[in-house]
């Protein structure tokens, strides 16, 4: 029995090995350039049951003690699906710090599923989850130090929210910094979260950071993103997560 197996308290997996575990993929856009830039890869439990929802997914395997290993058959899944697909630019992949320093300890091997795939690692972008659970900012970078000579990039997630932290950026001089929806939603009609924003664009500049605004929704703060010169956003606006995602703009606003 598969670990994903005990996880779900499942007699039989829908999807064999993986436990029945489902890639979706939701479009990163170009702000500045109206294209594609790649996708985030996210994970959804098995089909059917209350597990299907992520939270709940990793909320259960935290319980049991599993949670690293659920996060590295995510991984496993997300780079596969996105290699048979065939999914254009980058592939952005999230992981915990712990599950981040796991990894560190024998980054060929344990990311070698990544290396055996046909998505080359300078594609590949980690996207660093939950900060508050960063206890060593100088000791993570250290250990990302081994993944990131694969080719890997960073990405610091969520940024703004709840725990995250300026000593972060600082130290990992991450690739990107991912700007919290709670800044995004509502932006063009409210100075503050606005005033918040256009903070960051500044330290992205002094940091030589790319931004990706997340939670675009609205076509009104689409345009103050693109005026701000953000570079990168991600929201329903410009894509749902979906097994096979869109590679056309056909859907997105016609112009900003
Ligand atoms: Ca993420």
């Amino acid at each position: 029995m598969g670990v994903l197996d005990t996880i779900a308290g499942l007699d039989s997996p829908a999807d064999g090995a993986d436990g029945g575990l489902t890639a979706h993929f939701q479009p990163i856009v170009s702000l500045q350039r109206r294209e594609f830039y790649g996708y985030e890869g996210l994970i959804r439990g098995p089909v059917g049951t209350a597990l299907r929802n992520p939270a709940q997914l990793f909320a259960h395997a935290r319980a049991r003690g599993v949670e690293i290993a659920l996060e590295i058959a995510a991984a496993r899944k997300v780079v596969s699906s996105f290699a048979r697909l065939g999914l254009p630019g980058m592939l952005a992949v999230n992981f915990s710090g712990p599950c981040i320093e796991r990894l560190a300890e024998h980054p060929a091997r344990a990311l070698g599923f990544l290396l055996e795939s046909t998505v080359a690692p300078s594609r590949v972008v980690i996207e660093l989850t939950e900060h508050e659970r960063v206890a060593d900012p100088t000791r993570l970078m250290q250990r990302l130090a081994s993944v990131r000579a694969l080719g890997i990039g960073l990405a610091l997630d969520d940024f703004g929210d709840g725990h995250s932290s300026l000593r972060l950026w600082a130290e990992l001089a991450p690739e990107f910094v991912k700007i919290d929806k709670y800044f995004v939603a509502g932006l063009h009609a409210d100075p503050a979260r606005f005033q918040c924003v256009k903070a960051l664009q500044q330290l992205g500049s002094v940091f030589g950071t790319r931004l990706i605004a997340e939670g675009i929704e609205s076509e009104a703060d689409l345009r103050v993103l693109r005026d701000l010169g953000i570079e990168f956003g991600q929201g329903y606006l410009l894509g749902m997560p979906e097994e096979s995602p869109a590679r056309t703009s056909a859907t997105w606003p016609t112009a900003w």
